[in-house]
């Protein structure tokens, strides 16, 4: 099963372009133990791995088509797994998708979260149509705000349960 998900998640990306060159480049990834609670200080790590890695022509912003794909990966990536993984310095950990069953995306799923995407892009891109760094962490951050329910600045148990159902793009949770 994981040899397939892995193989499956390398041609996901390699489909969107990104920067993983091989499935070799995944395991890693996808080795970390269960998150238990997500800082906003892990979380601001997590987002500049993820800008950097989403910024393929390193311009040092993220353009529509990018910020797309990054969702389209993302998205595929974690229902294909039923995990979401935060890259922080601490190293890779998941965050499970709770009562869902792995899956594919479904083309229908796949327009909605392009558009879903695209829609949070201009949102948060301003009127030069560029999302930089500072502006992904915030898009990032207002994520994070949205499921620590209880405002003490970290999420746990059923926040990030919320957290990685809004990363995952799951319907229920957008
Ligand atoms: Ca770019
Ligand atoms: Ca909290």
């Amino acid at each position: 099963m994981m040899t397939f998900v892995i193989k499956s998640a390398a041609a996901v990306l390699a489909a969107a372009g990104l920067a993983y060159t091989s499935a070799s480049d995944l395991p890693e990834a996808y080795s970390g133990d269960a998150l238990k609670a997500l800082t906003e200080e892990a979380l601001a790590d997590h987002a500049a791995t993820v800008f950097h890695r989403a910024d393929r022509n390193q311009d040092g912003a993220l353009d529509a088509d990018e910020y797309a794909a990054l969702a389209i990966v993302s998205a595929e990536l974690a229902r294909l797994n039923g995990f979401i993984v935060i890259e922080s310095e601490a190293g890779p950990a998941r965050v499970t998708l709770a009562g869902f069953a792995p899956a594919s995306l479904s083309a229908a799923e796949h327009a909605r979260v392009d558009a879903v995407a695209r829609n949070v892009f201009y949102l948060h891109a301003g009127d030069d149509g560029r999302l930089n760094e500072d502006e992904f962490t915030n898009a990032q951050q207002g994520v994070f705000d949205a499921a620590d329910f209880n405002r003490n600045g970290v999420l746990r148990r059923g926040e990030l349960e919320v957290f990685a159902q809004r990363q995952a793009m799951l319907a229920a949770g957008v």
